[in-house]
């Protein structure tokens, strides 16, 4: 078949070689050789994603060597189908892409790689290959490929590739296509679990066209796309589309020179039925594909860099004399970039480049990673809350199933905010055993509110806050009314699991009484700040959820009354009821990658009736909430803590690097902060196969931001706290506040402050407990304390 699309003037001509050179070295993520490991090969995957927060796709080579895990993954298409619980499902490839000469496939685990590089350029968002293999034969090929998916319009895809034999003239086969027939990996090995059903599959004269829908609710998901050589262009080329089953493939026939290099262009489009009516997706595709061919792929890639450009522009974050440390934050920043929902929508713990946790969105959502977009981008910020705003339901029933009132948010939380934590996982004692997160790792509740309340603290948005925010706070602190038991005159929160998930069915965590005591104010707070300034309004959703005062009032007291035990001698809050009692080991020994070493006579299986914690928890009830304690409660907690804590979680770190900072634990600070910010770069926990640790990349801006900046606001004020580890010459960066845009820059002996604003009343800034008076739009600078 003649491809009409690869007629001279029918087609755009490539892109332009500028606009996908690669940035300064800086900007860029090498990954050099190739491993034939399953493990190597993954990890790759994992760490080169691109994405744009619509569709995320990992980094696999295109011929999808054996042991790959490549995938795409769309945010919130979830599906159950066979699986234990509903998770996110593996969308229909279009990057996948497979060379032969005479029936031998140039893949790198038949051939040689005489060279191989995956480049990642995070200012960009474009993902570049290198290669030239040399088959059995001897024959040797470079390929090179870019491919992107858009920044700037979130269904756009694109994929460059040329190939250049070095040593032989010849045929050349190239293909690629759609493919629909993909699996999710499933829990136990080899086990492979379908979620898609095929559709509608077409070829047209410049198109493939795949629709699949999900198995169980029906949603629809169609990949459109063109494939063509650009470069050089013949008149006659063999195009053979075929269709096989739920795959499309697409294969071109080249009669290749040596030493001559032939370009290709793919262009995709990718569209659910969640924006497109269903019976409209096949024309609103095409049409959308087409249009794509007609301009070229050089118009959105200039407005794709664009729209990069002005994501840097506001959340880079600048560290002076400290390469390693700047890339390593550069790298979390860029996926932060990449996976800012932009319609309501959560963020999984692996973000979405994996089905790691299947999925499926924790706390780490709202603790550690919404803080970057509050800052940043607030109305990605805002799309997450609306999340769990749009989840109330399933979390109102959450809450009807276990025999409590309110709405209790789901620790695993998909679709519909039902609970979706699987009953079994392997954990590290490597056996599989029933997990009882799910039903009692309740501070998700709270963490929840903890969101609203920053999101609304720092941006202002009153109407999040009335529209959905207070509906959330109040049925959330209903759930909690309902959930504590009275005591005498205390109220407790019996068995639960706090952050550190050792210890399971305990009671009064401190973690989670702190942050109930905290939410349970808020609640009456704001109820009664309502009654006081818009009665009205408060009518409304009282009526809608059945709200009296006095249920308030009960509000009020249990927070009033909660149990805590804390120890005025030594100054030390006991994590839960009797911690104290149990057998008490603390870390001395580190590995070579400088993870704790359990002491002898532990082990994963015991470790629950020891006082070896896994993460952070009484240290994160400190961090959330550091005007409620003393610095010598900081202090002491941080020591007595630090040394039971064996980090086993991706959260723990950063936690501990900022209240190290706080507590003046310094040195230990900044290990723990590298440790966090190369916990996938350096597959810390060797699982970053299994995808990108969200929230230790969200923690890793919070501790460059709040730690090492000491930034914060409180109520009308700025304060900052910073402190700069010797090496560093400077760090900068820049936050949103409401309608101000505030830029710092620290630096040994000086900090440099400019708000910028429309309103031109001075701002107060804090700056190690002295108070200034700052100008807006103007630059101040004031004195840099080391001490
Ligand atoms: O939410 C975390 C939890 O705190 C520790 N285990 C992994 C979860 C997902 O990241």
């Amino acid at each position: 078949m003649n491809n009409p699309a690869l007629t001279p003037g029918n087609v755009a001509g490539t892109v332009p070689d500028k606009l996908l050179t690669l940035s300064g070295d800086e900007w860029l993520l090498r990954r050099k050789g190739f491993r034939k490991s399953e493990k190597s090969i993954q990890v790759n995957e994992t760490l080169l994603t691109i994405g744009n927060g619509y569709l995320n796709i990992r980094g696999s080579l295109e011929e999808l060597p054996p042991g790959h895990s490549g995938g795409m993954y769309l945010n919130g298409i979830f599906d159950k189908s066979e699986a234990d619980v509903e998770e996110l499902v593996k969308c229909p490839m279009w990057t996948d892409l497979s060379i032969w000469v005479e029936g031998q496939k140039f893949c790198l685990s038949s051939c040689k790689a005489l060279h191989h590089e995956q480049t990642l350029d995070l200012k960009k968002g474009t993902l570049h290959r290198s290669t030239t293999f040399r088959d059995p034969a001897g024959k040797l090929i470079t390929l090179e490929t870019v491919r992107l998916v858009f920044m700037h319009d979130m269904h756009l895809g694109y994929m460059q590739v040329k190939i250049t034999p070095r040593n032989f003239s010849g045929p050349i086969r190239v293909l690629t296509g759609l493919n629909g027939d993909v699996c999710n990996r499933g829990f136990f090995p080899r086990e492979m679990l379908k979620h898609l059903q095929l559709e509608r599959i077409e070829r047209g004269r410049v198109f493939m066209y795949l629709e699949m829908k999900t198995r169980e609710r029906g949603i629809r998901i169609s990949e459109a796309a063109s494939w063509r050589l650009v470069s050089p262009s013949f008149h006659n080329l063999k195009w053979e589309p075929r269709i096989y089953g739920e795959k499309f493939t697409s294969e071109i026939t080249i009669e290749a020179k040596k030493g001559e290099s032939y370009i290709f262009e793919k262009l995709a489009v990718v569209t659910t039925s969640r924006e497109i009516k269903p019976d409209e997706m096949f024309k609103g595709s095409i049409c959308k594909l087409k249009a794509f061919v007609r301009s070229g792929a050089e118009r959105e890639i200039t407005a794709h860099l664009a729209a990069w450009s002005e994501k840097w522009k506001q959340a880079d974050v600048v560290i002076r004399g400290d390469e390693e440390a700047q890339h390593a934050l550069r790298y979390n920043i860029y996926q932060l970039l990449i996976n800012g929902p932009v319609r309501p929508a959560g963020i999984g713990a692996k973000f979405l480049s994996s089905e790691g946790y299947l999925g499926h969105v924790f706390w780490d959502t709202e603790i550690f990673i919404l803080p970057f977009y509050i800052y940043n981008f607030p109305e990605i910020a805002r799309n997450m809350l609306l999340y769990r705003y749009n989840t109330l339901g399933g979390a109102r029933e959450n809450a009807r199933k276990m025999g409590y009132k309110g709405a209790k948010y789901a620790w695993e939380s998909a679709v519909t905010g039902e609970d979706v934590t699987p009953r079994f996982a392997s954990k590290l004692e490597k056996t599989i055993r029933l997990i009882y997160t799910g039903t009692e790792e309740d501070h998700i509740v709270s963490d929840v509110i903890y969101g609203v309340e920053k999101y609304f603290r720092v941006t202002g948005d009153v109407s999040f806050l009335i529209d959905y925010g207070l509906e959330m706070v109040f049925l959330t602190a209903r759930f909690w009314a309902s959930r504590v038991v009275k005591i005498g005159e205390q109220y407790e929160i019996h068995c639960v699991i706090g952050p550190d998930e050792f210890h399971e069915h305990v009671n009064n965590n401190a973690y989670t009484n702190f942050i109930v005591k905290w939410h349970l104010r808020l609640a009456a707070m704001l109820y009664k700040y309502m009654v006081r300034n818009d009665a009205g309004m408060l009518r409304n959703i009282s009526s809608k959820i059945e709200l009296a005062g006095e249920e308030v009032e009960s509000w009020m007291d249990i927070s009033r009354n909660l149990k805590f035990s804390y120890n005025a001698e030594t100054k030390i809050y006991e994590q839960f009821d009797g911690y104290f009692s149990l057998r008490d080991y603390v870390i001395t020994d580190f590995d070579r990658k400088g993870h704790p070493v359990l002491p002898r006579g532990v082990h994963y299986r015991n470790i629950q009736s020891t006082r070896l914690i896994k993460q952070a928890d009484v240290m994160s009830m400190m961090l959330l909430f550091p005007h409620a304690f003393s610095d010598e409660d900081k202090m002491a907690n941080y020591d007595y803590y630090e040394r039971r804590t064996v980090h086993k979680s991706s959260l723990s770190h950063c936690i501990h690097a900022m209240m190290g900072l706080t507590t003046g634990r310094r040195t230990r600070a900044y290990s723990y902060f590298m440790k966090t910010a190369l916990f996938d770069l350096e597959n810390l926990h060797e699982n970053s196969a299994l995808g990108i640790h969200a929230a230790a990349v969200g923690g890793t801006w919070q501790t460059a931001i709040y730690g090492f900046g000491g930034f914060s606001i409180k109520s009308d004020r700025l304060v900052l706290k910073p402190w700069l580890p010797k090496k560093w010459e400077s760090l900068s960066f820049t936050v949103r506040w409401g309608e101000r845009a505030v830029d710092v820059t620290v630096y040994h002996e000086r900090v440099e402050v400019m708000i910028r604003s429309a309103e031109e009343s001075p701002v107060p800034l804090s700056l190690y407990r002295k108070t200034y008076k700052i100008e807006v739009n103007r630059l101040t600078v004031l004195p840099y304390c080391s001490s």
